[in-house]
C-alpha cells in the first residue's frame, strides 16, 4: 500500500514538471506560412504611413521575451531590387509606462538591428524565414502602476533612402500581451513576386502553395507550357490550396460608454480591374484640405473618388494566383456578433473613416446607427485581400493580432520526463508485485 502511495506522488511530480499552457499573442498572425507581415516600404513605393511600425510590447515576468519572425532583409519574402537594396530595420525599445507610446518621447534603452550591424543582437542577424528569439532584463522605468513592465518598440529602416522597390517585412510575437497602441496606423501586406532572386520567391510560392510545381528555368506552373496557367479554383490545379486565403483579423477592446467607434482604412485599392466596382468620394472623410494627422508627409492624397493603384482584384482569381475574391472590404463585428460592413473602402493612398454611432445615420457623419457600443472585444475582419499590395489600417483602440494557445515545448518528453516516467512504470509494476504477494501471503 505504501508503494501505492509512492507511486501517485510520483505521478503528481511528473504532472508538476508539465509546463502550463500559456498563450502566444502576435502581430500580425503566429503563422510561419500564411504569408501576412507588418511592412515597412522603401521610398520608392508609394505609402500613406511614415517608414515605421510602433507596436506595445508588456511583460509580466522577470524578463521581456520576444520573438520576430524574418527580422532582417532580402532573401525570402522582401522585397529588394539586389543584395545592394537590401532594406534593414532597427528595432528600438524604449519604456512606456503608460501603454499609449508616449514614451516614444524618452530615450531609446535597447536596439537590435535585422542585420546585425550593431544593437544586443551585433554580429548575429535576425533569421530569414524563421523566428528569433530575444530575451531582455526588465527595466524599472517600463514599471506600469498596474505592475507590468510596458515598453514600446519602433521599428524604422537602418537607412531610409535605400533605392529602388525595397520593402522590410516582419511578424513579431510574445508570449505576454503585444499592441499597436491607439491611434497609431500599421501597414500590412501578402509580400508576393519582389522577392532579390527567383529561388526565394520561388520558395515563397511554395511555402503560400504547398501542392504547386515550378520550374524556375522555364516557369513552368503545374506542368503546364510556359506562360500558361490552370484556374486556382479548380481542385485539380496544383495551385488550389493555398495557405493564404484573403482574410485579415484584428481585435481591439472597446470600453464601456461609447457614443461612436471610428475604423479608419487606408490604401486599400478597392475597386476591380474590369471598372465594375470603384471607389467613391466618402461622405463622412472631409477631402481637400483634410489629411490625416498621422499621415502628414507622407505620400497620402486628399480623399475623394480614387483610382487603385493597382486594382484590388487586379484581374480574375481564377487567372492570377494573387487575386483573392471579393475585392478587399471589411466588416466591423461587436462582441455579440452583430456585423457592420463597409462595402466601399479606401482607394489608391487615401485614408476613409468608417463611422459607427448611436445617435445619427446621417451618411455625412456616420455609416450605422447602433443602438450602443458593446463594450468587450471587437474584430475588424478584412475580406478578399489580394497579395502585393500595401494595405493601412488605424484603430481607436488599441490594435490586438491574433492569439494562439502555446504549443508545448517539445513533441517527445524529454530526458528528466523520459526517467520520471521510467520510473513510474516500474513503481507501478512494484507496487503490483507487492499487492499480489500481500494477497498470496493472505490467502
Ligand atoms: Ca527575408
Ligand atoms: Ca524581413
Ligand atoms: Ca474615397
Ligand atoms: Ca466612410
Amino acid at each position: 500500500m505504501r508503494s501505492l502511495i509512492v507511486f501517485i506522488a510520483v505521478l503528481l511530480v511528473c504532472f508538476n514538471f508539465v509546463k502550463p499552457t500559456s498563450a502566444l499573442e502576435c502581430m500580425p498572425s503566429c503563422s510561419s506560412v500564411d504569408g501576412k507581415f507588418l511592412a515597412i516600404a522603401g521610398t520608392n513605393l508609394s505609402t500613406i504611413v511614415d517608414q515605421e511600425v510602433v507596436l506595445n510590447l508588456v511583460s509580466t515576468g522577470e524578463n521581456l521575451e520576444f520573438s520576430v519572425f524574418d527580422g532582417e532583409a532580402g532573401e525570402n519574402w522582401d522585397a529588394a531590387p539586389n543584395l545592394d537594396s537590401r532594406f534593414h530595420v532597427m528595432y528600438q525599445l524604449y519604456a512606456d509606462p503608460a501603454g499609449d507610446a508616449s514614451g516614444l518621447n524618452g530615450s531609446v534603452i535597447a536596439t537590435w538591428t535585422g542585420n546585425g550591424s550593431s544593437g544586443l543582437n551585433s554580429g548575429t542577424p535576425m533569421a530569414n524565414n524563421g523566428w528569433s528569439n530575444f530575451s531582455f532584463p526588465n527595466v524599472p522605468q517600463a514599471l506600469s502602476p498596474g505592475g507590468d513592465y510596458v515598453y514600446t518598440m519602433r521599428v524604422t529602416p537602418i537607412d531610409p533612402d535605400i533605392p529602388g522597390n525595397a520593402q522590410n517585412v516582419f511578424k513579431i510575437r510574445t508570449t505576454n500581451e503585444l499592441y499597436v497602441p491607439a491611434m497609431f496606423p500599421v501597414t500590412f501586406i501578402t509580400p508576393f513576386g519582389a522577392q532579390e532572386d527567383l529561388a526565394f520567391f520561388r520558395e515563397d510560392i511554395m511555402t503560400l502553395y504547398p501542392n504547386a510545381t515550378l520550374d524556375i528555368d522555364t516557369m513552368s506552373i503545374c506542368g503546364l507550357p510556359p506562360g500558361e496557367t490552370c484556374d486556382p479554383n479548380d481542385p485539380s490545379c496544383c495551385l488550389f490550396e493555398t495557405n493564404y486565403n484573403g482574410d485579415w483579423n484584428f481585435f481591439m477592446n472597446v470600453p464601456g460608454g461609447e457614443t461612436g467607434l471610428n475604423v479608419w482604412d487606408g490604401d486599400l485599392d478597392y475597386g476591380d480591374f474590369a471598372g465594375t466596382v470603384f471607389d467613391t468620394d466618402d461622405p463622412n472623410t472631409p477631402g481637400d484640405p483634410f489629411l490625416p494627422p498621422w499621415s502628414e508627409g507622407t505620400d497620402v492624397v486628399f480623399q475623394t473618388a480614387r483610382p487603385a493603384n493597382p486594382h484590388d482584384n487586379n484581374g480574375s482569381s481564377s487567372e492570377f494566383i494573387f487575386v483573392r475574391d471579393p475585392s478587399i472590404q471589411y466588416f466591423v463585428i461587436d462582441p455579440l456578433g452583430n456585423s457592420y460592413q463597409n462595402f466601399n473602402p479606401s482607394g489608391d493612398r487615401e485614408w476613409e473613416l468608417f463611422r459607427l454611432d448611436t445617435t445619427t445615420d446621417d451618411p455625412r457623419i456616420a455609416e450605422y446607427r447602433v443602438d450602443s457600443i458593446e463594450p468587450g472585444r471587437w474584430e475588424v475582419r478584412l475580406v478578399g485581400v489580394d497579395m502585393s499590395n500595401l494595405n493601412s489600417i488605424l484603430l481607436p483602440f488599441d490594435l490586438r493580432g491574433e492569439v494562439v494557445p502555446e504549443p508545448p515545448p517539445a513533441q517527445v518528453p524529454t530526458l528528466n520526463e523520459w526517467g520520471l516516467l521510467g520510473l513510474s512504470a516500474l513503481i507501478l509494476i512494484a507496487s503490483i508485485m507487492y499487492i499480489r504477494r500481500q494477497r498470496t501471503l493472505l490467502t
